[in-house]
């Protein structure tokens, strides 16, 4: 549960759009909406901090060496966010011109405005995932041919789990394919690891085992993870001083910023195992919804934490849904006209889930 509209420094317009009271939410919206604990913040107050710039902040180093032994890479570095991690990688392993192969709807290509074609000059050739996991053999048919008309095909993002697909998990040996192929093919591959923790606890595979099928991997510790802020980019010693240079240029070098990685160190330290807690609120949340009238969901592609259904026979709108449920204290997420999508996370409990519920009921009927 999410206390919204206590902050005394909530302006008026924000006020009048959660109520003006001192209303409680259930924010099903994104695992991003979390606030830090009492106990983060205190680990992010007692950090010891230098000069990230410098390379001199303890508490980054020890964040990037703990991230790079958890992804079994050579080196990591801290970024302020997934959408600079992926860019950055893209950029430093591309040239303008080259064509990047990406499912259709994958975050980069959907959900990061336009970054790669404005910042590396690339081109992404999209292919159709199911529930956004793509084959080794649809790559294979889309790499170009040598030839002077074509775009050079010079990587591949993958992307697990996988946001739009409803957090479905690239299985590693689909993975394992996909690497095999763009290596036979001089091609890199690219990770967007955003959620790799989920897909990682809800399989019991280790990340390490993901990372080593991408030659780069972003992972974020602003998500399931519940840190306020922050992401990595991993890959080999030589990549990662590239993404350096680039994370410069961007403008995204950061000073004390060790304040911000303990967050993230608490993060892995605390946070990780109960991601198992955020899957079991998510599998509760598909299997009740399919109760409901006019709600089409199959409770089994719920795989981690994330919930999207169908609700084109309700008679409402996906944004008349969101604004039924708002009206009850839930938070949804609209996609489009008939698809919502709702994500558990460290902020809302087993017994939030159950509320929930009872107000989807309330709002659809039961069937
Ligand atoms: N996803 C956000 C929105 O941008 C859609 C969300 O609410 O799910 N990769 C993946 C797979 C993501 O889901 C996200 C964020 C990012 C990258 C970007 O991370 P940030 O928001 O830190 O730039």
């Amino acid at each position: 549960m999410i206390v919204l509209g206590t902050d005394k420094s909530l302006s008026p317009e924000l006020e009048c759009f959660f109520g003006g009271a001192m209303k409680d939410f259930i924010d099903l919206r994104s695992d991003t909406v979390t606030r830090p604990t009492p106990a983060m913040r205190k680990a992010m107050a007692e950090a010891e901090v230098g000069d990230d710039v410098f390379g001199e902040d303890p508490t980054v180093n020890l964040l990037q060496e703990k991230v790079a032994n958890l992804l079994g890479k050579e080196a990591t570095l801290f970024v302020p966010s997934g959408t600079m991690a992926n860019q950055l990688s893209i950029k430093s392993h591309t040239q303008p011109g080259d064509e990047v192969i990406i499912e259709s709807s994958s975050h980069p290509y959907n959900f990061e405005g336009g970054a790669s074609a404005a910042l590396s000059g690339v081109q992404f050739q999209c292919l159709k995932g199911v529930r956004g996991i793509l084959e080794a053999s649809q790559i294979e048919e889309a790499i170009r041919p040598a030839d002077h008309h074509f775009a050079v095909t010079r990587l591949v993002c993958l992307e697990n789990t996988h946001n739009r697909g409803g957090g479905s998990i690239n299985p590693v040996e689909k993975m394992a394919d996909i690497y095999r192929l763009a290596k036979s093919r001089g091609l890199l591959v690219h990770l967007d690891g955003a959620r790799l923790w989920n897909a990682s606890v809800a399989t019991g595979i280790k990340t390490q085992e993901y990372a080593q099928w991408a030659d780069s991997v972003s992972v974020c510790l602003s998500k399931g993870l519940g840190a306020p802020i922050g992401s990595l980019v991993a890959g080999s010693k030589s990549f990662i001083d590239r993404v350096h240079r680039f994370r410069k240029m961007f403008g995204g070098g950061m000073r004390q910023v060790g304040i911000i990685a303990a967050a993230g160190i608490y993060a892995l330290e605390h946070h990780l195992e109960r991601l198992k807690e955020d899957h079991q609120n998510a599998k509760r949340l598909g299997v009740g919804l399919k109760e409901f009238k006019g709600v089409s969901i199959d409770p089994r592609h719920v795989e981690t934490n994330i919930v999207i259904f169908d609700i084109a026979n309700a008679g409402m709108t996906a944004a008349q849904v969101a604004e039924a449920m708002k009206k009850e204290g839930v938070l949804i997420h609209a996609f489009g006209k008939s698809q919502i999508r709702l994500v558990t996370h460290l902020d809302v409990s087993a017994e939030d889930i159950e509320k929930a519920l009872k107000v989807f009921e309330k709002v659809f009927g039961k069937k």
